[in-house]
């Protein structure tokens, strides 16, 4: 890097420190004490708990792995280790309280910033391209997105300051209702992305026979034609594990849906709202979403069709950072970072569309894939195991694109999310996909 790539690199990560610093403040300065230490759900953390876990993983990757500094507290080190207690334990753990979790974050952060100013960016290992303050970024705005499921979760009056919803789509009746990829290689994953996390690599090939993708994410509207016509009473459209999980879990509807007479209602960060149909549906699982597809004869795409669909230009022959190319996301492209607390009504952002004509691939709602999480051929567990090696084959599956609630700095066409089948409190979401020629059968003929 020459000296004055490195300088904007030093500004670009105190830039997204501050922003993440921002958001965090956001999500736990706008609620009550009792609020902040209580728990929510039993698939969260009380948000205390993530406030003092995003400075404890800063602490430790940046001021000691990095810095060589000595731990500051270690005594609150296993408190605030993911693996070391489950969520649902954690609120009876001796946390810091939140003027303490709140002062150690702020503590950790100034020590980071005169790091910053004096650490080389262009290095290796863990400062290969500023790559360990990216992470640091990254992994903050990640518990940003997680506090704010838990705001969604949490009963009660709002707290959060809704947002105006994005501007109305104007040509989306418009809109084919699916588009053509036709079969072909193309690059899956990255080597050369800086900031990309171990499990997005490396970049290698894969062909993908033709298919055709739902142009934009399947909608409130569609998913309440799939409930009416009795999709949860009828077992044709589940597989055998996501029957036996509707029966015991009782599902009827996504998450956070109450019927009142004819009109379903949804709340939304403490609000009870009419469901808007024109938005894609969100807060539903896999399960669910496999059984939709399959009621509408169709599947859930796979990984690697959906990542064709997002990165691959055809004209030039490669992959590309995202839908639209490889600049940064603006407000122009997606519906990122928490600026709408809700998805955008389907077909807007013209402006993000892929080559192949494909919408609101980034943002909106996480999208599910038919493919478990694993690695790629060629990964390499790195700087940590427990940030994705020991989530493989456990049943999880893959989910695509990112939320409204994911920062841009946490988000590319080749993110990878992944969460078990029957999670929905994420702010998930999915399109359908169809093979576009005959596959060959078992028999071997077509
Ligand atoms: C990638 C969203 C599954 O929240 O468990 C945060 C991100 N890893 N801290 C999670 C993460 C460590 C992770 N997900
Ligand atoms: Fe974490």
């Amino acid at each position: 890097l020459s000296a004055g790539s490195v300088e904007s690199l030093r500004e670009r990560i105190a830039t997204e420190l501050l922003a993440a610093r921002e958001r965090t403040a956001v999500l736990t300065g706008s609620i009550e004490e009792p609020d902040l230490v209580a728990q929510h759900s039993p698939l969260m953390s009380p948000l205390v708990w993530d406030l003092a876990h995003i400075g404890n993983q800063e602490e430790l990757w940046l001021l000691r792995n990095v810095g060589g500094r000595d731990p500051l507290h270690p005594e609150i080190d296993p408190l605030y280790d993911a693996f070391e207690h489950p969520r649902s334990e954690r609120p009876s753990l001796p946390l810091l309280p939140p003027a303490e979790a709140r002062a150690y974050a702020r503590e950790v952060r100034g020590r980071v910033l005169d790091l910053l100013e004096t650490t080389r960016l262009d290095g290796t290992g863990l400062l290969r391209q500023g790559f360990a303050f990216g992470m640091i970024a990254q992994h903050e705005q990640q518990h940003d997105e997680t506090m704010l499921i838990t705001h969604q979760l949490r009963q009660g009056p709002p707290v959060l300051a809704d947002r105006p919803p994005a501007p109305a789509p104007q040509d989306a009746a418009l809109l084919p209702a699916e588009v053509l990829v036709p079969a072909g290689d193309f690059s899956m994953g990255t080597t050369g992305e800086p900031w990309a996390l171990d499990n997005e690599r490396p970049a290698h090939t894969v062909h993908v026979p033709a298919y055709y993708l739902d142009t934009v994410p399947v909608t409130n509207g569609a998913y309440q034609r799939f409930i009416d016509d009795g999709g949860y009473d009828d077992p044709r459209w589940w597989t055998p594990e996501g029957w036996a999980h509707l029966r015991q879990a009782g599902l009827a509807a996504p998450l956070f849906w109450t019927r009142d007479g004819a009109t379903w209602l949804r709340r939304r960060f403490g609000t009870l709202e009419p469901v808007p149909a024109e938005e894609p549906v969100v807060h539903v699982c896999w399960y669910e979403a496999d059984a939709y597809a399959r009621w509408a004869g169709r599947r859930l795409p796979t990984e690697a069709e959906w990542e064709k669909a997002a990165r691959h230009d055809p004209a030039a022959g490669r992959s590309r950072r995202y839908p639209w190319g490889d600049d940064a996301p603006t407000a122009d492209h997606a519906n990122l970072g928490q600026r709408h607390l809700r998805p955008a009504p389907a077909g807007s952002y013209p402006a993000g569309a892929s080559p192949y004509g494909a919408r609101q691939l980034m943002g909106d709602v996480w999208e599910w894939t038919s493919s478990d999480f694993g690695p790629y051929p060629g990964f390499r567990a790195w700087p940590y195991r427990e940030y994705s090696e020991v989530f493989f084959g456990d049943g999880h599956k893959v989910l695509r694109g990112g939320s409204f609630g994911v920062a841009p700095i946490a988000c590319r066409g080749t993110f990878r999310n992944w969460d078990y089948p029957i999670r929905r409190q994420i702010f998930s979401g999915f399109r359908t996909a169809r093979d576009a020629e005959p596959r060959p059968t078992a028999a071997g003929a077509v």
